[in-house]
C-alpha cells in the first residue's frame, strides 16, 4: 500500500479500487474513486499514528487531552495531502487516469460536528498540535448528524439533516475492543466496608450504554507525528437491566449521539444535552484511566502524564468524574484524590452573555447522574466552607457557590476544578476578571490568563488561497510557510507597486472564484468588479447583522430619493445560521433576503448594491468567501464578542476589519496599527455607562437616516405583509435595543464612507490589505498552541527524528 513516487501511487490506487470495490478504475463511479483515495490517505497516515504512539509510548511523556463537544472540521482530503506531502504526487497520479483531483475533492460532505466558532477553533487547534508535533488528541461525540443544513425557501431558513456520514466516513477507524461502559439513571448504594472503614458508593440499577470509539487521523504538515481525534458512539449494551422496554432504551441509546445541539433549550433537549455531555467525557476519562494504568502502577502520577483541556464548560462534569472515578474505583481519599484532580484539569471559557452561560437545574443531574451529583454537592459544601472561612461572608459564598438556586453553574463547577481558567482575547480575559468572574479573581487570581485564540494558516490562507501563497513565495521566500513569523517580511514591500498590483490581481481573481462557487452551487451571479463587504458568522442579536442590513437599507433609501447619488458599486455578502428555536434571529435572516430581493428588482439600485444572503454557510463557504472579500465586518456589541476568529481569516487574506474594540478586533487594531483598520463605534466601557440611561427612541427621533431605515421595517417596503418584520421593529423601538444598534448606527455610517474612500485608490488599498497580511503571525494557532504549551499544558514536543 505505501507509496512514495507517482508509480507506486498509481499501482496502489488500482490494487486498492479493486480490493475495496472489485472494480477497476475505469468501471469505479466517482464516489468510489473519493472512498478509495481517502482509504489509501488514511492508511498513510495511520501508519504514522503508529510511529507517534511508539514513540510516546517509550517516552511515557506528558499527553494533552482536547475534551470539546465541537469539532468543526469541514472537509479532510485537501489539508491531509498537503500536510502530508502528497497534493501534488497524488493530483498527477490521478490525471494520468483522466481523474481530476479537485473533482474528488468536491465530493468531500463537511464534517460539520459543530456550530460556530469554539468548534472551528478546538480544529485549528488540533492541526497546530500535530504539526508543532505536540501529543494532543481531541475528544468528542460521532454524531450522526452534523449542524443542520440550511435552506432559504421564500426567503426563510429551513432547517433539514446534515447527512453527512451517508458515504461513510472514509477517516475513521471503529475500534469496539475500546469500548466504555457509561452509566445512567439509576441510585446510589452506600454500603459500609467494616475493613478499611470506609464507605462504598455504588451506582446501582442503572441503564448502561456502550461508548464505541471511533478515530480519525490528525496529519501535521511536514512531519510524520499524528494524532488521533477520538469520537464517541452510543450503541446499546447488552447489559440490560430486567424488564427494560427495550425499544425505548434503544430509541434513548440513539438520541445520545444522534446530533449537534444547536444552543436552543427545550425541557427535553436539556435531558438530551446533559446526557451527551456526561457520555463523552465519562467514555473519554474511561480511555485515559486505562490507558494509563497499562503503564503506571496508579493514579498518583496523573497529572505529571495528563492535562485536560476543559474547551468551554459542555466537559465540567470531568471533574466531578474523575473524582468518582478516583474515590470509588480506586480507594482514594478526597482529599488526594482532589489533589489529583484539581492539578489535571484546564478551563477555556468562550462567552461572557449570560444565556449562554450553562446553568443545569439540580434535578436534572440527580435524576441522570445520581453519584456524579453527590460528588458535585460535595465538591460544592467543601468549597463554600472555604470561602466562609477565608471571607466570613454570605454573601460572597452564594454568589461563588457551584451549587446555587437549584441549579449547577458549570462555569463555577470549572473553575474551581480547573488550575487554569482562560479567555480568548485579551478584552475578554480582561472583562472576566473585572466582572464575570471578579469574586473568582480576587479569590485565586493564579489561576487566570488569556490566550488570544488563533486559526491554521495552512487551512485559512496555504490551501485554501493558493494564488496569494505564490505571490507572497515569490516575494519573500517560502519560510513564512513553515514559520508563519516570517510572513512579516512583507512588510517592507507594502509600498511596492507591482506587489500592490499582483496583489489586486490575486484578489481579483478569489473573487471570480468565489463567483463560479455561488454560480455552479446556488445560481447567484455576483459582478467580481465590485467590492466585497461580508459578514460571515452565526446569527446573533449581538453580532448585530441587523446593524449591517439596515445600512444596506439606509443605503437604498439614498439611491432611490437622492437622484445624484453615487458610491463604488459594492457586494453584501451574509452568511448565518440561526438556531432554529431562535426567533429574531431567522427573522433578520428573512429581512436580509427579503431586502435582497428587493435590489435584485430594482435596477436603480442594483447599480450600486447587491446583497447575497449565501445559504448554509460552513467550512467549505468560508474556505471560498474569507479570501476574496475586501471588507471584513466584525461589528458586534463591544464586549460581547469574546474573541471572534473569522476577524483573523479575513485579514489574513487581505481584508480590512471594519470592526468595531471588541474580542481579537482589538489586538487585530493594535497590531495593524489604527490607520491599517476601520475601527467605530462605543467602546466596551462606554456601553457599559450608557446601558442604565440608554433610550434607543431617542436616536430614532434625532436621526432622520434611522428614522427613515427603521420605519421601512412596517411599511411594507420590503415584505408584502406589514407585520412581517415587527419584531425586529420592536425589538430596536420597544424594547430598547438591547445591543445598541442604534447607538452605533451613525459611527457606522461614517465608517463605511471611509472605506470607500480608501477603496478609491487601488493603491492605497493594496497598501492596507498587505500590511494586514504582514501583521497576522500573531494570529495563527501555532502561535497559540505555544502559548497554551508554555503557560498551562507543560507537554513536550517530539523530535522530527524520532518518528520513523
Ligand atoms: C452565545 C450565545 C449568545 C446568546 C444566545 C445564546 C448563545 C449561545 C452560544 C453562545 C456562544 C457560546 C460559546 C461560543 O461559541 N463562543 C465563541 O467562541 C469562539 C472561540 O473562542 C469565539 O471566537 C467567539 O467570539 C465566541 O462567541
Amino acid at each position: 500500500m505505501f507509496f512514495d513516487t507517482k508509480e507506486s501511487f498509481k499501482n496502489a490506487y488500482i490494487e486498492a479500487m479493486q480490493n475495496n470495490f472489485g472494480k477497476s478504475i475505469e468501471q469505479a463511479t466517482d464516489v468510489e474513486k473519493f472512498l478509495t483515495l481517502v482509504g489509501m490517505i488514511k492508511a498513510h497516515a495511520n501508519s504514522n499514528v503508529y510511529k507517534t504512539n511508539n514513540y510516546l509510548q517509550k517516552t511515557s511523556q506528558k499527553k494533552m487531552y482536547y475534551f470539546s463537544l465541537e469539532f468543526l472540521l469541514g472537509r479532510l482530503l485537501t489539508n491531509n495531502l498537503m500536510n502530508l506531502g502528497l497534493y501534488k504526487l497524488v493530483q498527477s497520479g490521478l490525471a494520468d487516469f483522466g481523474i481530476d483531483l479537485n473533482k474528488l475533492e468536491d465530493i468531500e460532505g463537511d464534517a460539520g460536528l459543530g456550530n460556530g466558532g469554539l468548534g472551528r477553533l478546538a480544529a485549528c487547534f488540533l492541526d497546530s498540535l500535530a504539526t508543532l508535533r505536540l501529543p494532543g488528541n481531541g475528544n468528542t461525540i460521532r454524531y450522526q448528524y452534523g449542524l443542520f443544513k440550511q435552506l432559504i425557501v421564500n426567503n426563510e431558513q429551513v432547517e433539514v439533516p446534515d447527512q453527512w456520514l451517508r458515504n461513510g466516513n472514509g477517516w475513521e477507524t471503529r475500534h469496539p475492543d475500546e469500548a466504555v461502559k457509561v452509566k445512567f439513571y439509576g441510585h446510589v448504594k452506600v454500603t459500609m466496608n467494616y475493613e478499611t472503614g470506609r464507605l462504598n458508593f455504588e451506582h446501582v440499577d442503572a441503564q448502561e450504554v456502550l461508548a464505541v470509539p471511533y478515530d480519525m487521523p490528525v496529519v501535521g504538515a511536514n512531519t510524520n507525528c499524528t494524532n488521533i481525534l477520538r469520537m464517541w458512539s452510543a450503541e446499546a449494551s447488552d447489559n440490560l437491566p430486567a424488564n427494560q422496554d427495550f425499544i425505548k432504551y434503544l430509541n434513548e441509546v440513539n438520541q445520545i449521539c444522534l446530533n449537534v445541539y444547536p444552543d436552543d433549550s427545550t425541557v427535553e433537549g436539556k435531558y438530551i444535552r446533559i446526557k451527551q455531555e456526561y457520555f463523552f467525557i465519562a467514555a473519554g476519562l474511561g480511555s485515559i484511566v486505562k490507558n494509563h494504568l497499562q503503564k503506571n502502577p496508579s493514579l498518583d502520577n496523573l497529572a505529571d502524564k495528563v492535562c485536560i483541556q476543559l474547551n468551554d464548560t459542555h466537559p465540567a462534569m470531568s471533574i466531578a468524574e474523575l473524582m468518582r472515578i478516583m474515590l470509588d474505583d480506586y480507594g482514594y481519599e478526597w482529599d488526594k484524590a482532589w489533589s489529583i484532580v484539581s492539578k489535571v484539569f484546564a478551563y477555556t471559557n468562550h462567552t461572557v452573555m449570560s444565556e449562554a452561560l450553562e446553568k443545569w437545574p439540580v434535578e436534572y443531574i440527580r435524576t441522570l447522574l445520581p453519584r456524579v451529583y453527590s460528588i458535585i454537592e460535595e465538591i460544592d459544601r467543601r468549597f463554600r466552607e472555604t470561602v466562609f472561612e477565608k471571607s466570613h461572608d454570605r454573601d460572597l459564598v452564594e454568589r461563588m457557590a457551584i451549587i446555587h438556586d437549584n441549579q449547577v453553574r458549570m462555569a463555577h463547577l470549572s473553575i474551581v476544578g480547573s488550575f487554569s481558567v482562560n479567555g480568548v482575547a485579551k478584552l475578554h480575559t480582561q472583562i472576566l476578571v473585572d466582572d464575570l468572574f471578579r469574586d473568582f479573581f480576587n479569590f485565586m487570581p493564579e489561576k487566570f490568563n488569556n490566550k488570544t485564540n488563533g486559526i491554521t494558516q495552512r487551512r485559512w490562507l496555504l490551501y485554501s488561497n493558493p494564488e496569494l501563497t505564490e505571490l507572497l513565495t515569490k516575494k519573500i521566500g517560502p519560510e513564512f510557510q513553515t514559520d508563519f513569523s516570517q510572513i512579516e517580511k512583507l512588510l517592507q514591500f507594502v509600498d511596492d507597486k507591482k506587489l500592490q498590483k499582483d496583489f489586486m490581481k490575486v484578489k481579483y481573481t478569489r473573487k471570480l472564484e468565489l463567483c463560479r462557487f455561488l454560480k455552479d452551487n446556488y445560481n447567484i451571479d455576483v459582478d467580481p468588479n465590485s467590492i466585497f463587504d461580508t459578514q460571515a458568522k452565526r446569527l446573533h442579536a449581538y453580532k448585530r447583522q441587523l446593524m449591517n442590513i439596515l445600512h444596506v437599507i439606509y443605503l437604498y433609501h439614498r439611491i432611490k430619493t437622492e437622484p445624484n447619488f453615487t458610491m463604488p458599486k459594492t457586494t453584501f455578502l451574509f452568511g448565518a445560521k440561526a438556531a432554529p428555536a431562535y426567533v429574531l434571529a431567522k427573522k433578520i435572516i428573512k429581512l436580509i433576503n427579503c431586502v435582497a430581493q428587493k435590489i435584485d428588482n430594482d435596477p436603480q439600485a442594483a447599480k450600486f448594491i447587491k446583497v447575497v444572503f449565501i445559504p448554509n454557510y460552513r467550512v467549505t463557504v468560508a474556505e471560498y468567501l474569507m479570501n476574496a472579500s475586501d471588507v471584513s465586518e466584525q461589528i458586534s456589541t463591544a464586549g460581547k464578542e469574546a474573541s471572534g476568529t473569522g476577524n483573523m481569516k479575513f485579514m489574513m487574506n487581505g481584508a480590512i476589519t471594519l470592526g468595531t474594540m471588541d474580542g481579537a478586533n482589538v489586538e487585530i487594531s493594535e497590531r495593524v496599527g489604527m490607520e491599517n483598520c476601520e475601527i467605530f463605534g462605543l467602546r466596551a466601557n462606554e456601553i457599559e455607562d450608557l446601558r442604565s440611561h440608554y433610550v434607543s427612541v431617542d436616536y430614532y427621533k434625532n436621526d432622520p437616516r434611522i428614522m427613515q431605515a427603521v420605519n421601512s421595517l412596517i411599511d411594507r417596503t420590503f415584505s408584502p405583509e406589514a407585520d412581517d418584520f415587527i419584531d425586529i421593529y420592536n425589538d430596536l423601538i420597544i424594547r430598547n435595543d438591547e445591543y445598541f444598534v442604534l447607538a452605533d448606527f451613525a459611527a457606522y455610517v461614517k465608517a463605511h464612507e471611509h472605506i470607500n474612500e480608501l477603496y478609491s485608490d487601488p493603491s492605497v488599498w493594496a497598501r492596507l490589505c498587505l500590511v494586514n497580511i504582514a501583521k497576522s503571525a500573531y494570529f495563527s494557532s501555532d502561535r497559540t498552541i505555544k502559548d497554551y504549551v508554555k503557560d498551562i499544558w507543560h507537554i513536550k514536543q517530539i523530535d522530527n527524528s524520532d518518528l520513523h
